[in-house]
């Protein structure tokens, strides 16, 4: 084929560049991801948080996080393309000082109870299994009132975020009780059609407890696989909890192995309850309780429960990549 090698030199000369040359690597036929699944064990966790904890006080650090870092990303903390995930462990009596990002982010309690994260002044207990919202640009701080350590999963459109340069943020000094900022929160959110699903408004706008989503999974009928899920919406528009997080919890039938789908959107799961395998991509995954993996956008997934009461909690760009026209999902 000719090469055009005089004119692609001319052509550089003025910054700019042939397409038919890169037509089929700019435009790939179909996702071509640059990460793969990775897990991380809540066994292998546990020692790291524990000396996190011990070495590292709260006066050296904004909040003391481990960040789930994909090597395929590095030296970026990314998790999946879009998502970042994170571990924070507070101790009882400590407290993260007031502050705000335009990266908006969500808390998934692991274990522990008796902290509380406020939401522009609004507070939201942390039990385990509860989920917690802070929209971008909301002021959040978190306090451990209770009388034992509490770990929860952050959840962060960092990545996104990233990539469209808006990264901002702002300190504000401890207040206790912040006021209440009121944020008006607009924006039409085309629901996704093509999954079976129930959604779990919020019994407060930032808060959603674990009972209301264990209610809302004991009221729905199995799909054809065995599984039940409910998606968390917003209660204001009925669409993803915020425009870049989308979170599902899914619960699974024993030795009953899930429909196997692969979608452009990607997500981070941690283990809610009981132990089963996933199978992402070519890896198989073992996971129990408070284990962490990814389900990188476009590769196959199926889940399969060991025991009776397993629960994932999916946090996904689903919804993001459904506004932006980009969501697609193929079932086999
Ligand atoms: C952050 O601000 C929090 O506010 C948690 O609790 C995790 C991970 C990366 C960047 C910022 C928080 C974070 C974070």
């Amino acid at each position: 084929m000719n090469e055009y090698t005089d004119l692609v030199d001319a052509l550089a000369q003025s910054n700019l560049l042939p397409l038919w040359d890169r037509y089929m690597t700019l435009l790939t036929r179909e996702p071509n991801p640059s990460d793969w699944p990775i897990n991380w064990s809540w066994e292998a966790l546990q020692p790291l948080i524990a000396r996190a904890t011990e070495e590292v006080c709260m006066a050296d650090a904004e909040r003391r996080v481990l960040l789930l870092a994909h090597p395929a990303f590095s030296p970026h903390p990314y998790t999946t393309s879009n998502l970042t995930g994170a571990l924070q462990v507070l101790q009882p009596g400590e407290h993260a000082e007031p502050h705000r990002h335009t990266v908006a982010a969500l808390r998934f309690v692991m274990e522990g109870d008796g902290a509380t994260t406020w939401v522009d002044g609004q507070p939201c207990e942390m039990a385990e299994g509860d989920l917690i919202l802070t929209p971008s640009w909301s002021w959040h701080e978190h306090a451990n009132e209770g009388d034992r350590r509490v770990i929860w999963f952050d959840g962060l459109d960092l990545p996104l975020a990233h990539h469209l340069r808006s990264v901002f943020l702002e300190f504000r000094q401890r207040s206790g009780a912040l006021e209440r900022a009121t944020k008006e929160r607009t924006g039409d959110q085309r629901q996704p059609t093509s999954l079976t699903s129930v959604d779990v408004p919020a019994s407060t706008p930032f808060h959603y407890p674990r009972a209301s989503i264990a209610a809302a999974l004991d009221e729905l009928s199995r799909r054809a696989d065995g599984s039940r899920e409910v998606r968390y919406t917003n209660g204001a528009n009925g669409g993803p909890v915020l425009p870049t997080l989308d979170c599902y919890a899914l619960r699974l039938q024993s030795q009953v192995t899930t429909r196997a789908y692969r979608s452009t959107s990607s997500a981070i799961a941690v283990v809610a309850q009981g132990c089963g395998t996933s199978c992402v991509g070519d890896k198989t995954i073992n996971w129990k309780k408070n284990d962490i993996f990814t389900i990188p956008h476009w590769h196959w997934v199926t889940h399969r429960a060991e025991t009776d009461d397993a629960q994932l909690f999916l946090m996904t760009d689903r919804g993001l990549l459904d506004a932006m026209e980009y969501l697609r999902i193929e079932y086999e």
